[in-house]
């Protein structure tokens, strides 16, 4: 299936599966199965009706509930997202709210995440392995180099196109941390639990 850049406004209602009439369109684009689920949200595969392209759409409601989302932090991941433009990192196409819902347009990385690569107890086979770690480093580096902390890096934000492309994803916990030459020192200690680095655990 084709991946595709995005252009078009909001939004129809239709009636879902169950007939609830709750399914968001975006004009022009059809949604199709869910790709993810967090505490976000969902992220959902979306169909061009013109030309078949693919896009991954990023759907979160700001209702007040969710720990930590705000319009203000919806609007910073999307700032950063906008700044990022790499190979081994997912590319924002566009975003349209409606109310207190965002729609984010985003690559679609059709091969699933690296999670899903790993086998319980085996890994991954050293040459496999070392392909994804160098995109990986490279992808880490090229953020680096704009200055942006991702913060939550892990193996479910890996995600792979179908010829095993690394594309970071998930900047709902980075940050800026320099901005026009000036170094920022950051604080705040967060994460995914098992995955946190000892010394950002630390308390000190
Ligand atoms: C896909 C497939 C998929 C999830 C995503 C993209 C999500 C991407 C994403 C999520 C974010 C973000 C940037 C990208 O800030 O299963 O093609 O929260």
């Amino acid at each position: 299936m084709a991946t595709a850049g995005a252009g078009a406004g909001v939004v129809k209602e239709k009636a879902n599966a169950s007939g609830e009439g709750r399914t968001s369109f975006v004009e022009g684009w059809e949604f199709m199965q869910t790709l993810g689920e967090g505490a976000y949200g969902e992220v959902k595969l979306a169909v061009c009706k013109e030309s078949g392209d693919c896009v991954a759409v990023k759907i979160v409601t700001v209702d007040g509930g969710k720990e930590g989302l705000t319009h203000e932090s919806l609007r910073k991941e999307v700032c950063i997202l906008k700044m990022l433009r790499h190979t081994n990192v997912i590319k924002f196409f566009g975003q349209r709210t409606q109310g207190s819902t965002y729609y984010l347009l985003l690559e679609y990385a059709d091969g699933g995440e690296l999670f899903d690569r790993i086998e319980p107890d085996l890994g991954m086979e050293p040459g496999l392995a070392h392909h994804f770690f160098l995109q990986l480093l490279n992808g880490v580096e090229y953020l680096h180099s704009r200055g942006v902390a991702h913060r939550d890096i892990k193996p479910e934000n890996i995600l792979l196109d179908g010829v095993d492309t690394v594309k970071i994803s998930d900047f709902g916990l980075s940050t800026v941390f320099r901005h026009m030459g000036k170094e920022r020192k950051l604080s705040r200690r967060c994460g995914t639990p098992p995955y946190i680095a000892p010394e950002v655990c630390v308390y000190i």
